[in-house]
């Protein structure tokens, strides 16, 4: 068996020599005091950042997904190291993913379309976990858009966005995503009022015809999707609803929902009127709205609502006369609304009150169950009485937005937004407990899985509107900040900025890592977006091109390093779709493929297949090459689609370059017998240890033993043409053997390093 250190082992792979030279450069001897003095670090800075530095392979704790605001996107990071991982493309293009770029996942922004238009932004706030029994199951990720009211569903076994939906009656929407302790339902609820109908409505029948209202979404957890046809609409008053969270424990099957602008105040600034700002602020208390959505699923199941634009529309009347709907007055102009873990109190915060009010669950019960109301609204809702309902106010600062929780029971986090300030108090008891100052101008907060019945604690990620002074000038457009603050102990510690580039990110949700369990590679020839086999999945070997009419069909696959087709004909005017399965099994292995002036742009990770369509108008030549530095011979991934003018015939001579001798073939099977040879001790290493106890290890060897089939392959042919004679044909399989085995060590090789890093052992 020949022995070979890795270096020599990839130089010989690489026909590099071993020119490569020894590390140069000594580490400086500078020692931690040198280095804190040197940037000026405290000794509290250096307990932060141990807090927070995860060492080169080192793992975070908990997984954000932070919305990507007017990005349309949603952020992936990790906690405590707050390490950016993804961005997902869900209601906007990302090309990097190749979202919305192929069919596939043009079809899910399709779903998106509003009035027949293609939206080409989003505007995100609230992610959402599914949960199970008010915990997070690590399954699925919803994220509404504020503007153009839809939710969107993400499946975390790919990170991949997998359903958009249209709320047929919303104009606007800001109270989603949220949902219930078992993904039942998510609610969606609107901002702005606006007619249910798409026809055209004047303001001054505001009060009649424009509605505010509240979506409940079926979700259907065992298929990922949600089930527009049993989802039901509130109708709802005029108010600006503003956001919502659903009961859990003792309120589990009711839903609270804020408003802002009760007054129901139209502006009209250009024709002298007091602004919305004015008008909408009047008033001392706005509604929040409690509703029963258990009931509602109820009467949906037994036929009495109606349907309207494809799903259930539960008119005001019919919610009022059915119990489903009441009223409670909240100060002043709110914002965030937050059950608390245990499901007997309800925060409410207004943006121009210092106070929080914690309404307490029995106690609105209660006045329902006595019929005490207080009055109605114009539309004949109960309105319950605060002080029947209230079980504390709090005094907090100014500007309180959103509440969060910690592990410690009673004890919540509020933003207050003009202060800059968190604040922690005690919600049992109503008392404020610490305040740590931020900068600047919190939104949303966030704590470990602050929102389920079981919350974790530990962090705190402040969502700040505002970054100011904190980063390095990149001119006046300035990221957010999202700052991780230490929630552990006693008094709240600030440990970390993170700008964040891509839009104002409104909230954000952590789950453990643990919990999650995305897949490294697709099941071979899948269509991810709709989670099914794709029709046009090709297997190797299998790569064809079909014509049909003016339309033509290319069954294509990727492999290292090569694409299959490499030249493609066509004629002018031709519709084509470009077929791509990716045939690599190893992780990580994921090619891209871009093609010249013709919008097509793919991400093809192991076993996906995915698809573009397109019209190939202009006659001309148009390469194509992949864009994942995937191997050493990346560069030669490419290709050439010729779009030939119509009538020209195609004859398949291709021009010839190099020539090869009989002593270049030799000179070729030479090298491959040596590298057959490094092929062997990867292998025997392998083989040798317990490299079975290693799931991505498996992968690795599978990948590598198709690979190693393909240069038996190319093997057989080099030698049938070199017994021919034709050593120019000889030498270039023999050259293609080269690869094949080239690409082989390479899996081998990363299989054996993960053996040997993962203390693999010797089995014989
Ligand atoms: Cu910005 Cu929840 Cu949309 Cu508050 S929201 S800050
Ligand atoms: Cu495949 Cu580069």
């Amino acid at each position: 068996m020949i022995k070979m250190n890795m270096k020599k082992t990839v130089s010989l792979l690489l026909g590099l020599g071993m020119g490569l030279s020894a590390a140069s450069a000594a580490w400086s001897a500078e020692t931690l005091e040198q280095v804190m003095k040197r940037r000026g670090l405290t000794q509290k800075d250096l307990l932060a950042a141990a807090k927070t530095y995860t060492p080169t392979g080192g793992r975070d704790e908990y997984i954000v997904i932070s919305s990507g605001g007017q990005s349309g996107q949603l952020i992936v990071y990790g906690i405590p190291s707050m390490r950016i991982l993804k961005y997902i493309g869900v209601f906007t293009p990302e090309p990097w993913q190749g979202y919305g770029f192929d069919d596939e996942s043009k079809a899910v922004l399709a779903e998106g379309r509003i009035n027949g238009k293609d939206i080409r932004y989003g505007d995100t706030h609230h992610p959402a976990f599914s949960e199970e029994n008010g915990d997070y199951d690590g399954r699925y990720v919803f994220i509404n858009d504020k503007a153009n009211p839809r939710i969107a569903v993400v499946d975390l076994k790919d990170f991949e966005t997998k359903q958009i939906v249209v709320n047929p009656f919303f104009k606007s929407e800001h109270g989603g995503a949220f949902v219930t302790p078992n993904t039942e339902y998510i609610m969606e609820a609107t901002q702005y009022a606006a007619p249910f109908s798409d026809d055209f409505v004047p303001l001054s029948e505001f009060n009649d015809k424009y509605r505010g209202g509240l979506t409940y979404w079926k979700f259907d957890k065992k298929e990922g999707r949600i089930k527009k046809e049993d989802s039901f609409v509130f109708e709802l008053g005029p108010y600006s609803q503003d956001l919502s969270d659903a009961g859990k424990g003792p309120s589990y099957g009711w839903g609270f929902t804020n408003s802002f602008c009760s007054e129901r105040y139209v502006g009209g600034i250009e024709k002298g009127r007091p602004p919305f700002e004015a008008g909408c602020s009047q008033k001392d208390t706005d509604f929040l709205h409690v509703t029963n959505w258990k009931k509602a699923e109820e009467l949906v199941k037994a036929g009495k609502v109606k349907k309207a634009k494809g799903m259930y529309l539960i008119p005001m009347k019919q919610a009022i006369a059915e119990g489903l709907l009441y009223l409670i007055p909240e100060p002043k102009s709110p914002h965030g609304v937050d059950v608390v873990p245990d499901g007997s109190k309800i925060i409410v915060s207004g943006k121009l009150d210092t106070h929080v009010s914690v309404y307490s669950f029995k106690k609105i019960m209660d006045a329902i169950k006595n019929k005490k109301f207080a009055g109605k609204d114009p539309y004949g809702v109960p309105i319950l009485s605060m002080k029947d309902t209230l079980h504390t106010q709090v005094q907090l600062g100014l500007g309180p937005l959103h509440t969060q929780m910690d592990a410690k029971p009673c004890i919540a986090y509020t933003s207050l937004y003009v202060d800059s300030q968190v604040a922690k108090w005690d919600y049992c008891k109503g008392k404020v407990l610490d305040k740590i100052n931020i900068h600047y101008n919190i939104g949303h907060l966030m704590t470990m899985e602050g929102d389920t019945v079981h919350p974790d604690g530990k962090y705190l990620v402040s969502l700040n509107k505002l970054a100011i002074d904190r980063f390095n000038p990149v001119g006046p457009l300035h990221p957010q900040n999202h700052q991780l603050i230490d929630i552990s102990g006693d008094k709240m510690q600030l440990l970390y900025d993170m700008p964040i580039p891509l839009g104002e990110p409104h909230y954000a949700v952590a789950i453990k890592a643990d919990k999650l369990k995305p897949e490294i590679r697709y099941k071979s020839g899948w269509n991810s977006r709709t989670d099914s086999k794709s029709k046009w999945r090709t297997r190797a070997g299998r790569e064809k091109i079909v014509r049909n009419g003016n339309h033509v069909d290319v069954y294509g696959t990727l492999i290292r390093s090569h694409i299959t087709p490499e030249i493609i004909e066509v004629t002018a005017g031709d519709e084509v779709s470009i077929h791509l399965t990716n045939l690599e099994r190893a992780e990580d292995e994921t090619h891209g493929f871009a093609m010249y002036n013709q919008n097509v742009n793919l991400s093809v990770e192991p076993g996906k297949t995915v698809s573009a369509t397109f019209k190939a108008e202009k006659p001309g030549v148009y390469p194509y090459y992949c864009t994942e530095f995937c191997s050493a011979l990346h560069l030669e991934m490419q290709g050439y689609l010729l779009v030939a003018p119509k009538g020209y015939k195609a004859t398949g001579a291709v021009a010839e370059g190099q020539k090869y001798t009989k002593a270049d073939y030799e000179k070729q099977v030479k090298t491959n017998l040596e590298t057959q040879a490094v092929i062997d001790s990867v292998v025997a290493f392998i083989t040798s240890h317990n490299y079975k106890d290693f799931p991505p290890v498996v992968a690795l060897v599978e990948d590598a033993t198709d690979q190693l089939g393909f240069a038996e392959e190319a093997k057989k042919k080099s030698e049938e043409f070199a017994a021919k004679g034709d050593y120019q044909n000889a030498t270039l399989w023999a050259g293609q053997w080269w690869q094949y085995q080239v690409k082989t060590a390479d899996l081998g090789l990363r299989a054996k390093t993960y053996l040997e890093e993962h203390g693999a052992k010797k089995v014989k």
